[in-house]
């Protein structure tokens, strides 16, 4: 019995050492260690042995029971390892490989020119103001002494949400709040930069959200001449001393008086086409003598206090400064049409 357990044992080691993989492996414990396992079966026969030798059988059965055990834990230990070893090897990132080139965006172009006409103002002295997009009928309105039922409201087609609240037709509510808030000091000197929202029909000089920059200054003594002098500064600093602008008579019945002011097309240099429609120039602002109704319904002595205001079409802007064709490319985020403007990042 001693020769066939030894036997036993010796042929168990040289198959675990022979394994290959965990399964192999565990099939060999099962075979040798499992109930049905050819140590079991001859320790089934140690009932004929004498009581003597009987101890003597049972200690070598689980001698040879451990030195397998041992040999088995010892070739899983190594299997194990070996498998780590060779997922760690199939996993190896080669860091001398050349990297994929990260893409680099651009700022959209109507950011590029809000900012450089913010940056424009603010060396003026102006302060950058905000108000909120859904915006109550008083201030988008009334405020600016256009009370319900006046025709000029139809100027401004309106997205209404309540009765009193709808999406701001322009920037100008901006000014109506900083008046309010000034509590009829000056002086003030703002610009509020903005989307604005009109039921007006997609071309390719109006979309039906778009962005406007309001400014606005009030104090004593401020007259039709320092509105001019201010245009035409912000007008040759965006386009240039060769282009051509003019300022034609207009209503807004917040200003008294009123213009709007044109740029001459830089698309057909001034011959007509299908942006300037026909006309050789594009609207770019509204602009006027703050309104005395607009100053005293903000608290402001009319006596005392004058002001201009004006509201420009960025994207207009964009389209003159950049030679684009159509409002709606703005908004369509065409990549190829945006990659254009990289050439102008500082
Ligand atoms: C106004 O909105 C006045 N609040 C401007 C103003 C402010 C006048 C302060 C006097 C004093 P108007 O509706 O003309 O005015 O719009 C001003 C500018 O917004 C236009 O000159 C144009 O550049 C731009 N604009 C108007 N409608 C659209 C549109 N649908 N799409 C794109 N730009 C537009």
């Amino acid at each position: 019995m001693e020769q066939k357990l030894l036997e036993l044992q010796n042929e168990a080691i040289s198959q675990i050492e022979n394994a290959e993989d965990l399964k192999s492996l565990n099939d060999i414990r099962v075979a040798y260690l499992g109930k049905k396992g050819p140590i079991t079966e001859v320790l089934r026969g140690m009932g004929k042995l004498s009581a003597e030798e009987r101890p003597k059988m049972g200690a070598l059965a689980n001698d040879v029971r451990s030195a397998i055990q041992e040999k088995l834990d010892e070739k899983l230990n190594r299997l194990e390892q070996e498998a780590v070893l060779k997922q760690l090897e199939s996993e190896t990132i080669d860091v001398t490989l050349p990297g994929r080139p990260v893409k680099q965006g651009n700022h959209h172009p109507l950011t590029r020119i809000v900012e450089e006409i913010e940056d424009l103002f603010i060396g003026m002295g102006y302060q950058v103001a905000e108000g909120p997009e859904v915006e109550q009928d008083y201030y988008n309105f009334e405020a600016l002494n256009l009370p319900k039922g006046h025709p000029a409201r139809d100027m401004q087609d309106s997205f209404y949400i309540t009765e009193d609240t709808l999406l701001r037709t322009h920037t100008s509510p901006v000014q109506a709040r900083t008046m309010e808030k000034h509590q009829g000091k000056g002086p003030v000197k703002i610009i509020c930069p903005g989307k604005v929202y009109r039921r007006d029909n997609d071309d390719a000089t109006h979309s039906h959200q778009f962005m406007q920059i309001e400014g606005l200054v009030i104090d004593e003594k401020i007259t039709m001449a320092d509105l001019k002098g201010t245009l035409e500064v912000f007008a040759k600093k965006m386009f240039g001393s060769d282009r051509e602008i003019r300022l034609r008579p207009s209503f807004f019945p917040f200003t008294e008086p009123s213009v709007e002011m044109d740029i001459s097309c830089k698309i057909c240099g001034g011959k007509g086409c299908s942006v300037c429609k026909g006309t050789g120039w594009i609207e770019i602002l509204g602009a006027g003598m703050v309104h005395p109704n607009v100053l005293e319904m903000a608290g402001f002595d009319s006596k005392k206090y004058t002001g201009f205001a004006f509201g420009m079409g960025p994207e207009r802007i964009a389209m003159l400064k950049y030679g684009v064709d159509d409002i709606r490319h703005f908004y369509t985020n065409d990549i190829r049409f945006l990659k254009q403007f990289a050439k102008y990042e500082a």
